[in-house]
Formats: C-alpha cells, sequence, structure tokens
C-alpha cells in the first residue's frame, strides 16, 4: 500500500472506514500548498488543503482540488510507447531504455557529445527524484546542448545574480512583513500567488491585508489586472519600457539627494549609475513608457521616503527585449535606497542555504548556431530549432524532453514544431502526450506528484520561512509506471554511465540526506517525522554582502554588459505602436490554468471562447472599427492567428492582451489522433531571433501585431 499516513485531528469531512488519509503538498505551482489527500483503494477521492500544515495552506486552489482530472486523465501515458507509423504501441521499459541508450550512443559516437539535446519544462522542479537524475543524465550525456524554460521564465534573474552578486542563483526575496511600500512590476499575483523564484505563502492576502494597514501598494502593469485594482498606485506603461520608469525614479532619487549614501559608497559603480541617471531625460524617459513625467517623481518620492520598501520586477518584463536591464534597475533602485537585504527589502536568505556560495558563476560554451552563451547552464528555447535545422559538427539529431511543452509555451512554435519532426530520436517523459510530444519516436510516462514523494533542500533558500516537507505519495502510479527518476537512472545505466556514482545506493532519500547532512540540516527520515512539515526556526537574512561572490567582492550596481544594453536602448528612438490596427501583445493568466497543462482538465470549468479572445482598449477598438465579439486576423511578421475582441478598458491603449496557455492538442497515442484542443497557441506570433541578447527571452510581451477585421495589411507589422 501507498505509504499513506492518518492526520491527528483533522478538521473537515473524517476518512470513512477503508478510506487512508495522506499528507502531503501540492506540486502544481511553487507554492507548494500542504494537502490532505483522501484516497480509496488507491485511487483519490478528495483533496482538501492541509490545515495543519503551518506554512502553505492558505493558498489551496481549484488547481490542487481538481488534481485527479489530470491522474486520471483518459489520455495519460500508462507505459513506455514506441512510435509505429502515426501511432504508438506498447513497450517494456526495458526495451525502451535499450533501443534509446543505443540509438543516443551511436548519434554520440558518431557526431559527438552535444549531438544529444535535452529540454526540461517547468513541473519537473517539483519532481524531488525527477530533478536531480535528469540533471545527472545530462552530465553524463556531457552534451551542452541543455535547454530548458529559463529563456521564457527567469532567466532575467540569473543574468542580474550573475552581474551583481556573482552567481546566478542569487534569489533575493521580498521581505513582506516589514514593507511599507511595494512597487510590483509586471506581476499579477491575486492570480499567480506571490511566487517566482522564491514564495509567501497566502502572500497576496498579507500583502492585502498590509495595504489596508498602510502600505504603499503600486502595482506597474499594462493591464488594470486583478491585484491591479487593489493597488493604491497603478501606472500603465507600454510594455518593454518598464526600465525608462525605473530609471526616471533612480535620475529623481539622485536628483533629489534621497540615495543612501553609505550603501552607495559600500557597493561598486555607483556614480557610473548617477551619471547615467542623472544624463537622461525624464521628460524623455515618460515619454518612451507613455506616462507621465509627473507620475515617475511621485514614484521616485514615494519609494526613497519610505520607511522601508521593495521593487520587484516579475514575468511581465522578463519575458521580453528588456527583461534584464528592466531587473536590474530594480534591483539598482533597491540598492541606492537602502533597500538591499535590509528589513522590508530585498533580501536574501543564506541561513541554511547559500546559494550565492554554493553555485559560484562558471561560464559555459557558447551555442553553435547563434554563439550565445547559456544561462544558468541552459540554453535559450529559443535557439533550439536553428540548432536542429542548421546542418553541421554538433547538430542536435536526438532530444530527450522532460516535463515540457515549448511548442506552446515558447516562441514560433511552429519553427519549432518543424525542426523537431527532424531528429533522429525525440524521447518524451510527460504524463500525457501534448503539441510539443507529436513527433516523439518514444512516450515515457511520468508518475503524477500524487504518487511520488520526497523534498528538496535548496527551496530552502526561496521560501520566505525556513520550511521544509516531506511529499508523500497518496496513490500508487498506474503498474506500468516507473518513478520518472528511475527512468533516467536506467537510461544512463543502459549509456554504461552510472548516475550518481560516488553514492553506493542512490535514490532521491539518499541525494537528498546527502545534501542535508552538508548543511547540518535534519535527515529525509527526521523530516518525514513532521507530517505537516518542519519549520527551522526563523528565516534570517542580512548577509548577502558577505556572501557576494563578484571579482570584486562587492555588490556591483554598473555591471558592463547591463550598462552597455541600456545605453543601447537609450539611443534607439522611442516608438510606441501607432496608426490603424498596430499594438503590442502581452500576456494573462487564469487561475485555472498552470501554464499550458491544465487547459483541458481543470480550465475546461471556464466557458465559452476563452482561448480564443484578444482583449483592446476602447478607443482603439473605435479606431480601427472593432466591437465586441468580432473575428480577427492577428498577425505579427512570424506568423498569424485569428482571435475573437473583447473591447475593455482593463488594457490600455496600443497593447492586445492574449491569454498564455491554449490551443496545444492532447493526443490519444494509441490511435495517433488527437484528443482535444482549446484555443490558440498566440505564442506563434513570437519570433524565435528577436530576443533580449542578454537573457535569450523572446518577446512574448512586446511582440508587434496588426489586428484587423478585413485588410491585414493596415501597418508595418513587426517593426
Ligand atoms: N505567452 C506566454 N508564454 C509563456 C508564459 C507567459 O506568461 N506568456 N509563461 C512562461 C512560463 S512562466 C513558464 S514557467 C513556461 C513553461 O514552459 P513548459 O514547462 O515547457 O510548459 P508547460 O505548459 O508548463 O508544460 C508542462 C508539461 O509538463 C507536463 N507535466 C506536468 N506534470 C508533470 C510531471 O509530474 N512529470 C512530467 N514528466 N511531466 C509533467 C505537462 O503535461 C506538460 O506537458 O511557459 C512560459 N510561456
Ligand atoms: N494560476 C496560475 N498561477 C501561476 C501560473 C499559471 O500559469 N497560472 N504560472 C506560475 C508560473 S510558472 C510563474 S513563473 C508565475 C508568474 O507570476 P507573475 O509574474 O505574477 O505572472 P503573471 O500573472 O503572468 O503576471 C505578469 C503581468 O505582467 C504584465 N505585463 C506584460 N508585459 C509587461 C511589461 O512589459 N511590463 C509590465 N510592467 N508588465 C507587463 C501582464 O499584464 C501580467 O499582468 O506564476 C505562477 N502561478
Ligand atoms: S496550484 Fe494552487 S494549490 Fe497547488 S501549490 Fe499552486 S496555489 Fe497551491
Ligand atoms: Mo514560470
Amino acid at each position: 500500500m501507498p505509504s499513506a499516513q492518518k492526520t491527528p485531528g483533522s478538521s473537515a469531512r473524517p476518512p470513512s472506514a477503508n478510506e487512508q488519509v495522506t499528507v502531503t503538498h501540492c506540486a502544481i505551482c511553487e507554492m507548494g500548498c500542504g494537502l490532505k489527500v483522501t484516497s480509496r483503494d488507491d485511487r483519490v477521492v478528495r483533496i482538501e488543503p492541509d490545515k495543519q500544515n503551518p506554512y502553505s495552506w492558505r493558498d489551496f486552489c481549484i488547481k490542487a482540488a481538481t488534481a485527479t482530472k489530470v491522474l486520471d486523465h483518459p489520455n495519460r501515458l500508462l507505459s513506455p510507447m514506441r512510435r509505429v507509423g502515426d501511432a504508438y504501441v506498447p513497450a517494456t521499459y526495458e526495451e525502451a531504455v535499450e533501443d534509446i541508450a543505443g540509438r543516443l550512443s551511436a548519434i554520440q559516437e558518431r557526431h559527438g557529445a552535444d549531438a544529444v539535446a535535452t529540454y526540461h519544462g517547468n513541473p519537473i522542479c517539483w519532481s524531488y527524484g525527477g530533478r536531480p537524475f535528469e540533471s545527472e543524465l545530462n552530465r553524463v550525456l556531457g552534451t551542452s546542448n541543455r535547454f530548458n524554460f529559463g529563456a521564457i521564465d527567469e532567466n532575467s534573474r540569473h543574468v542580474v545574480g550573475r552581474e551583481m552578486y556573482g552567481s546566478e542563483m542569487a534569489y533575493l526575496q521580498i521581505d513582506l512583513d516589514d514593507c511599507d511600500c511595494l512597487v510590483l512590476v509586471g506581476g499579477n499575483p491575486a492570480v499567480s500567488t506571490m511566487s517566482w523564484c522564491g514564495n509567501i505563502p497566502d502572500g497576496w492576502k498579507q500583502v492585502l491585508a498590509r495595504t489596508a494597514a498602510g502600505m504603499d501598494l503600486v502595482i506597474i502593469d499594462p493591464r488594470r489586472t486583478e491585484s491591479a485594482v487593489k493597488a493604491k498606485l497603478h501606472v500603465a506603461p507600454l510594455p518593454e519600457t518598464d526600465w525608462a520608469i525605473l530609471l526616471g525614479m533612480i535620475h529623481v532619487i539622485f536628483r533629489e539627494g534621497w540615495e543612501h549614501r553609505q550603501d552607495c559608497a559600500d557597493a561598486e559603480g555607483v556614480e557610473r549609475i548617477r551619471e547615467i541617471a542623472l544624463a537622461s531625460d525624464l521628460a524623455d524617459l515618460a515619454a518612451r513608457a507613455d506616462v507621465d513625467r509627473a507620475v515617475i517623481a511621485d514614484l521616485a518620492e514615494r519609494f526613497a521616503r519610505a520607511r522601508t520598501a521593495v521593487c520587484v520586477a516579475r514575468t511581465g518584463p522578463a519575458q521580453g527585449r528588456n527583461g534584464a536591464i528592466t531587473e536590474w534597475l530594480s534591483h539598482v533602485l533597491n540598492l541606492i535606497t537602502g533597500r538591499t537585504d535590509r528589513p522590508g527589502g530585498n533580501v536574501y536568505y543564506n541561513r541554511h542555504i547559500d546559494l550565492i556560495r554554493m553555485v559560484p558563476f562558471r561560464p559555459g560554451k557558447p551555442s553553435r548556431v547563434r554563439g550565445q552563451p547559456p544561462v544558468a547552464g541552459s540554453r535559450s528555447i529559443a535557439e533550439l530549432p536553428d540548432e536542429i535545422l542548421t546542418a553541421g559538427e554538433g547538430q542536435v539529431r536526438a532530444l530527450i524532453m522532460s516535463s515540457g511543452n515549448p511548442v506552446v509555451a515558447g516562441p514560433d512554435g511552429r519553427r519549432l514544431d518543424e525542426a523537431l519532426a527532424r531528429l533522429e530520436l525525440f524521447v518524451v517523459v510527460d504524463l500525457v502526450q501534448r503539441e510539443s510530444h507529436r513527433h516523439a519516436h518514444w512516450l515515457i510516462p511520468s508518475p503524477h506528484f500524487l504518487e511520488r514523494g520526497g523534498c528538496n533542500p535548496l527551496y530552502l533558500a526561496l521560501n520566505s520561512k525556513p520550511f521544509i516537507q516531506m511529499a508523500r505519495p497518496a496513490v500508487r502510479p498506474p503498474p506500468g509506471v516507473l518513478d520518472d527518476w528511475r527512468f533516467y537512472q536506467m537510461l544512463g545505466e543502459a549509456l554504461g554511465r552510472r548516475l550518481f556514482p560516488d553514492l553506493d545506493d542512490p535514490t532521491p532519500t539518499s541525494v537528498a540526506d546527502r545534501a542535508l547532512a552538508a548543511r547540518g540540516l535534519p535527515s529525509a527520515a527526521e523530516i518525514d517525522r513532521h507530517m505537516h512539515g518542519l519549520m527551522l526556526g526563523d528565516q534570517a537574512f542580512g548577509g548577502l554582502r558577505q556572501s557576494v561572490a563578484t571579482p570584486s567582492g562587492r555588490i556591483e550596481a554598473a555591471p558592463p554588459p547591463l550598462v552597455d544594453q541600456l545605453r543601447q536602448r537609450l539611443a534607439e528612438p522611442s516608438a510606441p505602436p501607432e496608426g490603424e490596427g498596430c499594438y503590442q501583445i502581452i500576456s494573462r493568466r487564469r487561475l485555472q490554468m498552470m501554464n499550458s497543462w491544465l487547459a483541458d482538465t481543470t480550465a475546461q470549468s471556464i466557458g465559452g471562447d476563452v482561448g480564443t479572445l484578444i482583449e483592446i482598449h476602447p478607443a482603439d477598438a473605435a479606431r480601427d472599427g472593432l466591437g465586441q465579439g468580432d473575428k480577427v486576423r492577428v498577425r505579427s511578421a512570424t506568423s498569424e492567428v485569428t482571435a475573437k475582441v473583447v473591447v475593455s478598458d482593463a488594457v490600455r491603449p496600443g497593447v492586445a492582451v492574449l491569454e498564455q496557455g491554449w490551443g496545444s492538442a492532447v493526443y490519444d497515442p494509441a490511435v495517433g489522433a488527437v484528443a482535444s484542443r482549446r484555443g490558440i497557441n498566440r505564442n506563434q506570433l513570437v519570433s524565435n531571433r528577436d530576443l533580449d541578447d542578454l537573457t535569450g527571452a523572446p518577446r512574448l510581451n512586446g511582440t508587434r501585431v496588426a489586428i484587423s477585421a478585413l485588410d491585414p495589411e493596415l501597418c508595418e507589422a513587426g517593426a
């Protein structure tokens, strides 16, 4: 039987006879909410929040409550499946591993290690066995062609961590408990929770409570979001222009002498920032963002004069061409006003895990085709099609894709799809076969998170409180499904290369135990004894300046690559989308979605034409002769889609909102047919060449489009 445990004093519905209750946590998003899962005969019958979890349960949401829709998905992969013609036939793991290892070895022998690439998507971060074993498989494969979701998510953080603090893993966090002024640039935590490379459980409710008690909440977002309506001030700039607002704030702060003199003196390069900021023209910066210069001056004053404050940039700007400089300038703003690693500010937790010291920056090999260096060990997914399609030494011929759907989640899905079709070997590890997997030669099933357990001590550096909990399987995986880490381990063995050769018996537990012991933390077994999780005292910060691993040993306020890119942007003329039919697109998430993978399950509950809608401002709609419900053609330099108009003053003029995550097929591999597809893949509009050079991020936000009911030639799209 699964390792189920009784919950002492559980509230809600008591389990009936032959029901079992397992206490674990959700692994759909970063929040990791505590769960109480009731099962009967190895089937999950109920999922509730674990109210005895001291840390996270309050964010419990519909995605977890309906997790059985994925667990019991009618098209779930129930054994390895081998492609035969257009459909797939079941095979054993032994057959799969033998065939895959044979072909990988042959490809690497003939064409070198880099001919095999890997991609992992977001959900593997919460597979406590899968993540380290996949990473170890990468090591033994010896390929530099590792791809992941970083460039469509968090690379701006890695780049700024590397340049300012000396480690791509320098994740700074919000000290919300003591914060009097919170400026959020491009995040919508009312829907997405207070998470992004860190988490504050119940954080959005805490933000609301602090705001009610006087905290100044400012949200900068082209759309008046579910979060923005709760802010004291909502500023709606054009996409990709936040850097200009932040530089304008820095200008005002230096001009007025509001900076924190000691912190400025202690860091390297503040004088350079001061020069650049003071030399820039506030009116020009305001015009670039299309906001009033008085708003920038007001923002600067509120921020600088607040007792405590923090400015945080999230995925809105990170998914555009100016993500790195926006992230950087938010750190600079915090630094020069004395908010870095100070109470109520932007803080670094290193009491249990010092990620900066653990993972100092090491440069990686640039990519073959475009010559781009990796970020945090990974290439941008925007580069994968060229690496597959461009002939020559080091051409990618095989790919292992784990828990990812980049044809929908990443840029220019059509081009990626074409490239994936050309692979000699394409192996997918997932729960179901989705859009990105249609050309796979092998489909390898994964257990659902409710079927596996474990923990990751590194998350102690990302949690707002030093909380650690062992996830526990609530039910067993289907009979034909092995734990994902076992697949990676078997593949390594079949390649003749043992994973974790320095461990006698490598398992997720022994891997975690080694990491825990190295930091003097309790063992996995000890953590497991605390059913609802273990709080390791208080979170501590204030040690960033000791941990910093830059060559100068100090925080670098003006790293050359960021300064250079800022100068380039300042030299470019400001070019807002102007004229009939011209817009920049931005994205939107739904509570019922997790990127692309709940569209056909939890998000079924969203009715109507969701997934095909495009939201535009009434003035733009009037100018372009468009009305509610009109069908339009949306065309970019890369591709085009059709969508249905929603006229709404929540979005600012010049901007069109297209929701992310829709348009992915789900296949029935046994017959090779599409089982479902809903909505449009809006990321098809996004180029895989027009990137932020520093992060490799495509312009998921900011791509220019022409929208038209009739005539698509209204303006120079993609200019
Ligand atoms: N336009 C636009 N695009 C975006 C975004 C946006 O805001 N706007 N957001 C971006 C962000 S923040 C991210 S993180 C990326 C995500 O990019 P990806 O991670 O590549 O894509 P997902 O849509 O999350 O797809 C996850 C896949 O993992 C599978 N999966 C789920 N659970 C498991 C599991 O336990 N094991 C295995 N093996 N597979 C599993 C799902 O079935 C699905 O196929 O998308 C990005 N794309
Ligand atoms: N329900 C739900 N929750 C999720 C996810 C999900 O898919 N669904 N995904 C999870 C993941 S993987 C992540 S990384 C986090 C992300 O969490 P967040 O970073 O909060 O992401 P979003 O909710 O997409 O908010 C981004 C906001 O940026 C705005 N925006 C777009 N372009 C710009 C710009 O150029 N400048 C500014 N200032 N704003 C801009 C958009 O209008 C949007 O409101 O959410 C996580 N939580
Ligand atoms: S999906 Fe919902 S329940 Fe699961 S961790 Fe995220 S916020 Fe919590
Ligand atoms: Mo993400």
